[in-house]
């Protein structure tokens, strides 16, 4: 077993939602701030280790080829002295260097898994609506790279600064104690790299952007085709997936090349300006030591301290730079983090203990979000509790969006819908949902074992017994048995791959043993053979005892049962009744039952003849 990984780590990163980024980056810090206090005073005791170093280096040149009288009385004892110093210095500097390095190290890794924790119970708590818009290779996308340009931007650019600071005032105020006029001489340029930097900051972001949005589409291009990896092969559709892959990938690569190309423009740019500005401190340290203004030993000394100075500087640009593709992928993340969360528990009945099953449709019409036309128009109809509504209609006709209205879903644009008298907008989703089971149309199986998936709607360890009762309820046991390992039998890609009619029974066992109140079946016999069917049944009809049930078929002999019968056609119910009432009227269902019952017929003919 793998141990159970600790849940302290939650943090809210909609509290870091905020207009400014640096501040949104800020908030994200909390609860590591003090780490990244210890990480940047380690720098600056390094950085300040480091001016030291030139200092001695100063003292050692001036003792060895000035006229400075050694400090330590003779010159062997100083030289040691100075030796010593260096070493110490030295591990000074580099001690701890390295352990700013590993508690920034730290914090971002830190920052970015309870990011990553967030970002994953987030997303899985919007809406419908926003899932079906939102291409699933481009929220992978977002929660893996784009997190990653934020964990390197707590990892490298949120310490980087400090240190430049650091360094920078250190090294200034130490070339100033030497001499102010080169101190100043020293930093000409600086002004001229910082206008340059965010220049290229503005550049570099919007082509990261797009780089991004690339990267995601082609994430997006890769999922779909492994999803939908049969249908490649059934149409033989490799060379136009390959490419169309190809197209995709080589954009990616030309915003690429773009991307690089403004990194490999700005480097050398700011390298030849950080040189000049060196040669210039150094010619002018030069005819400083010629006139005698500062000492032989100030001059290595300066040497060593000014690439310390410029060297930030040079740095500075980088950090700039790349802390543009932090906040970008920032900003892509806040998108989804901004995002409103499905409401679960607010609602205004707070229902206690199981629904009575009672539900009522008035004139109700529903429009998904981003279409222009209504999908269910008008329908009004009564279910009592315990009753079953069969929904038989042409494809496309609305029998799946109505039923999803009743878990909320969706929500319905007009009308009423009362479940045991109250409107359904009033109850918390997380009741309705617990309260309605669903067998949905294509079944989703997760890649665990068998009993994992038919005990995934309890929430709570159960009884083998009541495991195998489930399943065999659903008539799935006997094929159960016959897998390698019984229910321990990985689904998917590790273990059996399933047929339609047996995860279909498979979703069957799983709802059963939810056991809910209201039961949702969505064309749930459709893919089995008869013999199954009839199997299936039986334990649907187990199934639908004391509980409301709706359920979706095109075959007649599911339907006629039922204590209500819902013809849909285009969004509208066109015929309403008992079987034998619809089957005395002029109308589609009559029309369906004569064919279905004509092919039955005309089956059965057939197969006595070859029997
Ligand atoms: P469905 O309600 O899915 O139709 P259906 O269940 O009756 O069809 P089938 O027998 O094939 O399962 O769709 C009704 C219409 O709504 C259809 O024109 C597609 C549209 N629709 C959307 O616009 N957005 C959606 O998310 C869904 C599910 C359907
Ligand atoms: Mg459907």
């Amino acid at each position: 077993m793998s141990s159970i990984a600790p849940t302290s780590t939650y943090f809210d990163f909609r509290q870091a939602l905020t207009a400014k980024k640096m501040t949104g980056l800020w908030r994200m810090m909390s609860d590591y701030r003090l780490a990244y206090a210890a990480a940047n005073l380690s720098l600056a005791v390094s950085a300040l280790a480091k001016m030291f170093t030139y200092l001695l280096l100063r003292n050692f040149a001036d003792t060895i080829l000035g006229d400075a009288v050694p400090f330590a009385g003779t010159l062997e004892r100083t030289l040691i002295v100075i030796a010593l110093g260096f070493v110490g210095l030295a591990i000074v500097e580099g001690g701890f260097t390295y352990f700013s390095g590993r508690l920034a190290a730290y914090s971002a890794e830190g920052i970015t898994r309870r990011l990553r924790n967030f970002l994953f119970d987030h997303i899985q708590r919007l809406s419908f609506a926003y899932h079906s818009k939102t291409p699933t290779g481009d929220l992978i996308e977002r929660v893996t790279s784009d997190v990653d340009s934020v964990r390197s931007f707590f990892n490298e650019q949120a310490i980087g600064i400090g240190r430049i600071v650091f360094l920078f005032v250190i090294n200034f105020a130490a070339i100033w104690q030497l001499n102010w006029k080169l101190a100043l001489a020293s930093i000409v340029v600086i002004p001229i790299i910082l206008i340059v930097s965010l220049w290229f900051f503005k550049k570099v972001t919007k082509a990261y952007e797009k780089y991004q949005e690339q990267e995601a589409l082609l994430s997006t291009t890769l999922q779909e085709n492994l999803t939908g990896v049969r249908v490649v092969k059934a149409f033989a559709r490799q060379e136009y997936e390959k490419a169309k892959f190809e197209k995709d990938n080589w954009e990616k690569f030309l915003r690429g090349k773009a991307f690089l190309r403004m990194h490999s423009l700005f480097w050398p740019l700011s390298d030849i300006a950080c040189g000049f500005q060196m040669l210039g401190g150094f010619i002018y340290a030069a005819i400083l030591a010629i006139h005698g203004e500062i000492t032989v030993g100030t001059y290595p000394a300066y040497v060593g301290l000014v690439v310390w100075l410029i060297w930030p500087m040079r740095n500075l640009g980088r950090i700039i730079v790349q802390t543009s593709t932090g906040l970008v992928s920032y900003g892509r993340l806040m998108e989804i983090v901004k995002q409103e969360r499905e409401p679960l528990t607010e609602g205004r009945v707070q229902a206690q203990g199981p629904a009575r099953g009672e539900i009522v449709f008035e004139n109700v019409s529903f429009q998904y979000e981003d279409s222009s036309a209504n999908v269910i128009k008008d329908v009004s109809f009564r279910v009592l509790p315990g009753q079953s509504v069969a929904l038989l209609g042409s494809t496309g006709s609305g029998k799946t969006s109505l039923v999803n209205l009743l878990p909320r879903f969706h929500e319905y644009t007009d009308g009423h819908i009362l479940l045991d008298g109250a409107e359904l907008k009033d109850y918390p989703r997380q009741y309705l949902r617990s309260q309605i089971g669903i067998v949905e149309q294509e079944p989703f199986l997760f890649s665990r074992s068998i009993g994992e998936n038919i005990t995934y709607g309890v929430g709570r360890d159960v009884p083998q017994e009541e495991i195998e009762a489930a399943a065999q309820a659903a008539a799935i046991h006997e094929v159960i048995l016959t897998f390698p390992d019984g229910y321990k039998t990985l689904v998917g890609e590790k273990g059996v791959t399933l047929s339609g009619g047996q995860r279909q029974r498979m979703a069957i066992a799983r709802t059963l043993l939810k056991n809910p109140r209201i039961l949702i079946l969505d064309d749930s016999t459709s893919s089995v053979d008869t013999e199954t069917e009839a199997e299936i049944r039986a334990a649907l009809n187990r199934l639908m005892e004391n509980r409301t049930t709706f359920i979706i078929a095109h075959r007649i002999q599911s339907v006629m049962n039922a204590d209500l019968i819902l013809v849909m056609d285009k969004g509208a119910v066109v015929q309403m009744g008992r079987h034998e009432e619809l089957v005395a009227q002029d109308g589609m269902y009559r029309q369906i039952y004569e064919i279905q019952t004509r092919i039955d017929t005309e089956l059965e003919d057939e197969l006595a003849k070859v029997g």
